[in-house]
Parts: structure tokens; C-alpha cells; sequence
């Protein structure tokens, strides 16, 4: 083993030290062409598209927020272990070694022609760096030889003189020198090119200068007390900055307004295509929803509440004119991503919007810029495309959605749920009393009673905070007085709008959303 690194160990550097050469030109090079044409970005979104359900639920369980954070984690690893293996073939064949890197740069490419958001120009970075990590690999390797060489013949010399020793420290230091400052070179490439990623493209500065227009139809004033007192809850409106975010999106695509169109087209009397400034010409509504997420587990918090603004979906449609043969609509996103919505949520009175404004700014970057769909009622998988480009109308039996291809329900209308946000799981409060409070949630058919229990007690009715109306979501609170010293727990349930309990049968968010009672546990200290 000791023997084999020995040996080897240069050889595994010069594979790194081209993988970094590679991987960084590419990343700096994409900053001409469209996001994906950075090789990990594309290929991260390939495999997102094809992995099972379950492995993004899991992974969404593991990592929450942080999940496209722990692919690319985890993509470079395996490249860099690959890059390691091939610099290893490379000492005995280099010309193999070097063909395998091309093969595999080229297969990069095809990933990245591949993907909705690019053309054959956007290739141009892959090749080009792979160029550059054959290049790089072969030199490295040339010089790794000379220096495994080197010093067998400086010790031969060690005899008499030192004939040798100069040349196999020179030969030495000129691969020290190449490994490291390819190795250098090609972080500093991408690290500077991720971060340019960031803050070029000036559509960040044009979403600042956007100015919304005032709503035709505000939404209604949100009544007083819809905060539960207790101290620590999530606030009742969720601030942009706080707001969850779950897409398929490596990196976020970065949509001009004035370039974006919407099309409406499939089964309607007559296509639809409008522009960002067509749609802010429209009277425009605003509405208070809160959206929920399918792989949101019991208790946790893949949901928000936002006010939003836009022109009703339900107009767009009448315009258009729907055949009344369609019973669906797909959404499609400009990076691929395809939403399919029962046409009854997009033409019944409630408020679907085809949304420009979160909370009073335009929509984030994350959230959608400039133009997104929101349904209440629904979980976002089936409605709440974001940066969309098209409404296609058309019927279940002709088409599929991006994550019904995947194993997820084809209807996904939201189930009613109930959590603790206070005290934390695990927590320890001081006894006496002890403040409890949390969020329930049935958007469209509104919370009508919370209960809980402490332990194995029985159900207590929980204080309903004020009701900000059937698409939001409702907190409660629940003072216990006298707080005993000790372990305890607390369970929820809620009862919606039409009287409907919420089930204890225990559901993983797979296919259509998890259920079941959300329980923590917590401490009681003494005094
Ligand atoms: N383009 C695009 N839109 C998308 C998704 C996506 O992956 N791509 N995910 C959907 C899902 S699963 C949810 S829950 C919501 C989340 O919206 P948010 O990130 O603004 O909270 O967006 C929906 N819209
Ligand atoms: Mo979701």
C-alpha cells in the first residue's frame, strides 16, 4: 500500500490537477453561454430528473434546503476520485488515460446539449476544457515519469558524485510546479467562475428597477391577531429572504423580462402570447396564500405564506378559450420543469394568479423571476411553476407532468396538517407555564379547530389565532399552567373548514403528501 502511493501519488495528482484544469474552464467559460453549459450544473440536472422519488425525498430529509448543496458536494468527490484513478492509468498508459477524458468530456457535452435550457452552442465550454484537461494530463503525466525516474538514477550516482542529483531535483520540481499550478489555476477558475455566475447577467439589476403597479384588486386587509402570542413562532407572513425553496434548478435560471414570453396554446380557440409588459398592463390581483410543498414531512416546514400579485389565470383562459374537451393544464418552466393542474383550480373563483410580485417586490430569482404560477389549494409540484413560459392546455390522457413522470400523483391537492413550532423538539423550559404554539393548514377549506394533548391526556382545544381567510394558514397557541417537572410531549390535530379531523394514519410524502400527527418532546425543568 505504502509502495503503491509512493509510486503512484503523482500520477493521482496529475489526474486531479487535470480534472480541476477541466472542471475550471468550463465553469469560467459558461459565464458566455446559457447556466447549464457548466458540465456539473447540467449533469447535477440530469440526474436529479432521473432519480427515484424517494431518493429526492430522502435527500430533501437529510439535507432540507441544503440538498443541491450536498449533489455538488458529493459530484466532485466522485470526480476527483475518478480523476485520481485515470491519473493512475495514465502512468502506465497515458494515451488510454487521455482517450477515457476525452470520452468523458464528450459524453459531458451530450448532458448538456441535452438539457431544455440549451443548444449546441452551449457545449462550447465543455469541450473546451476538456481539451485542456487532456493537454494537462499528458504533460503532467510526461513530467510525473521523469521525477518517478529520477531519483533511482540520483541514488545511483550517490556513489561518487552528484552527476544526477541536479537533474532529478530539476525534474522534480518541474512536476511540483505543473501538479500544483494546474491544481491552483483550475480551483481559482472555478470558484471565481461560480462566483461571477452569481452577479453577472443584469437581470438582478433589472428586477430592482422594476417598479409593480398597484394592485386593480388588493387583497383584503389581513385581520388583527392573525400572530399567535406565542414567543418564537414563524411569522405569520414569511418573509422572501425566509421563504422555502424546493426546485430541480442547479443553478437559478436567470430570465430577462423583456426577452420572456408567455404562450398559451393546445386545446383553445385562439394561442395566447404575451409579454412582461402586456401583463403588467392587466388589472391585477392580489391574494394572501400560503404554499405548501408535497415533501414537506409531519411537522416540518417546506410551507410560506406570501402576498401575491398577478393577473388571475382564469382570465388568461377565458381569452384563450377553452375546449371543453381539456381537462388539464401543463406549465412549463423555461429550464424544463412541467406542472399539470386540473383546469377546474385555474377557472373556479378562487385565486390562481399568474404571479409577478412576492410580498410587494418582484418575485426573487428563487421564486421564479419575473413570472410564476401560484394555486391555492394545491402542493407546488402540480401548480406553482416557476420562471414560466408556457400554458399548454390539454387533457391527462395526452400528457404528462415532470414529477408524475417520476412516481408522484397526478392530482395533488393539499392535506390538511397541523404542527408545534413552540417549544422546539427537544427543548427544555422552565415550569409553571408553559406556552405552546404552532401552524395548522387545509388551504381552500380553511382550520376551524386545533387540538392538542399533553401526553397521553386527552384532547384540549387550542386558542385559534384570527383567520386570515381559507387559502392561508392559521396558528394557535395553548397555555398549559402548571407545567410539571419532567419529560413530556405534545400532539396536534386540526379540524379543517368542512368539519373534516385530521387523520393520524401515518403517510411518507410519496406519492401525494405525508399525514399523520405531529408530536415532539420536551423537557420541563424544575422552577
Ligand atoms: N421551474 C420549476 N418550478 C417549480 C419547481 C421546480 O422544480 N421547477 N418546483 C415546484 C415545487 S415542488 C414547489 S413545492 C414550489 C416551491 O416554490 P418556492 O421554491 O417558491 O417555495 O415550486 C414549484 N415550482
Ligand atoms: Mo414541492
Amino acid at each position: 500500500m505504502a509502495q503503491f502511493f509512493r509510486s503512484g501519488w503523482r500520477f493521482m495528482l496529475a489526474g486531479i490537477a487535470a480534472a480541476l484544469i477541466l472542471l475550471g474552464l468550463a465553469q469560467a467559460l459558461s459565464n458566455f453561454f446559457a447556466a447549464p453549459s457548466a458540465p456539473l450544473v447540467s449533469i447535477g440536472g440530469a440526474f436529479i430528473d432521473i432519480i427515484p422519488p424517494w431518493v429526492k425525498d430522502a435527500a430533501i430529509a437529510l439535507f432540507g434546503v441544503y440538498d443541491k448543496i450536498a449533489l455538488f458536494a458529493t459530484m466532485f468527490l466522485v470526480v476527483l476520485l475518478l480523476a485520481a484513478g485515470l491519473g493512475l492509468l495514465a502512468k502506465k498508459h497515458r494515451t488510454a488515460a487521455q482517450l477515457a477524458v476525452a470520452v468523458l468530456g464528450l459524453g459531458a457535452s451530450a448532458v448538456v446539449i441535452s438539457r431544455a435550457a440549451t443548444t449546441l452552442f452551449d457545449a462550447v465550454p465543455t469541450l473546451a476544457g476538456t481539451l485542456a484537461g487532456v493537454l494537462v494530463l499528458g504533460w503532467l503525466t510526461t513530467w510525473a515519469r521523469a521525477a518517478a525516474d529520477a531519483p533511482a538514477e540520483a541514488r545511483a550516482t550517490d556513489g561518487n558524485d552528484d552527476a544526477g542529483a541536479p537533474a532529478a531535483s530539476t525534474d522534480r520540481r518541474r512536476f511540483m510546479l505543473g501538479a500544483a499550478g494546474s491544481a491552483v489555476l483550475g480551483a481559482a477558475l472555478l470558484i471565481g467562475g461560480r462566483a461571477a455566475s452569481g452577479i453577472r447577467g443584469g437581470v438582478d439589476t433589472i428586477r430592482k428597477a422594476i417598479r409593480l403597479p398597484a394592485p386593480a384588486t388588493p387583497a383584503p386587509a389581513l385581520p388583527d391577531g392573525v400572530s399567535s402570542p406565542v414567543p418564537g413562532m414563524p411569522k405569520f407572513v414569511t418573509d422572501n429572504a425566509n421563504f422555502y425553496r424546493i426546485d430541480t434548478a442547479l443553478s437559478v435560471p436567470r430570465v430577462d423580462p423583456s426577452t420572456w414570453r408567455l404562450r398559451v396554446y393546445g386545446l383553445v380557440d385562439q394561442e395566447l402570447d404575451l409579454s412582461f409588459d402586456d401583463l403588467l398592463a392587466e388589472d391585477l390581483v392580489e391574494a394572501d396564500v400560503t404554499l405548501t410543498c408535497v415533501s414537506n414531512p409531519v411537522g416540518g416546514d417546506l410551507a410560506g405564506n406570501a402576498r401575491w400579485l398577478g393577473l388571475p389565470v382564469r382570465r388568461l383562459l377565458e381569452r384563450a378559450g377553452v375546449d371543453p374537451s381539456a381537462d388539464m393544464v401543463l406549465s412549463r418552466s423555461v429550464d424544463g420543469f412541467t406542472a399539470g393542474t386540473p383546469i377546474e383550480a385555474l377557472t373556479d373563483d378562487r385565486n390562481s394568479l399568474i404571479a409577478v410580485g412576492m410580498n410587494g417586490e418582484p418575485l426573487p430569482a428563487e421564486h421564479g423571476f419575473p413570472v410564476r404560477m401560484v394555486v391555492p389549494g394545491l402542493y407546488g409540484y402540480v401548480s406553482a411553476t416557476k420562471w414560466l413560459s408556457e400554458l399548454k392546455v390539454t387533457r391527462y390522457a395526452d400528457d404528462r407532468a415532470y414529477w408524475t413522470d417520476r412516481g408522484w400523483s397526478e392530482k395533488g391537492p393539499i392535506k390538511l396538517a397541523s404542527r408545534v413550532d413552540v417549544p422546539r423538539s427537544f427543548a427544555s423550559v422552565p415550569a409553571g407555564e408553559v406556552m405552546i404554539g404552532g401552524t395548522a393548514w387545509a388551504q381552500q377549506r380553511g382550520i376551524s379547530a386545533v387540538e392538542v394533548k399533553l401526553d397521553d391526556g386527552p384532547w384540549q382545544q387550542a386558542d385559534l389565532a384570527a383567520d386570515g381567510g381559507i387559502d392561508l394558514w392559521r396558528q394557535w397557541s395553548f397555555t398549559w399552567s402548571d407545567a410539571t417537572p419532567g419529560r413530556h410531549a405534545v400532539t396536534v390535530r386540526a379540524t379543517d373548514g368542512d368539519g373534516n379531523v385530521q387523520t393520524s394514519d401515518r403517510a411518507d410524502p410519496v406519492p401525494n403528501g405525508a399525514s399523520g400527527w405531529h408530536r415532539i418532546d420536551f423537557t420541563v425543568t424544575e422552577d
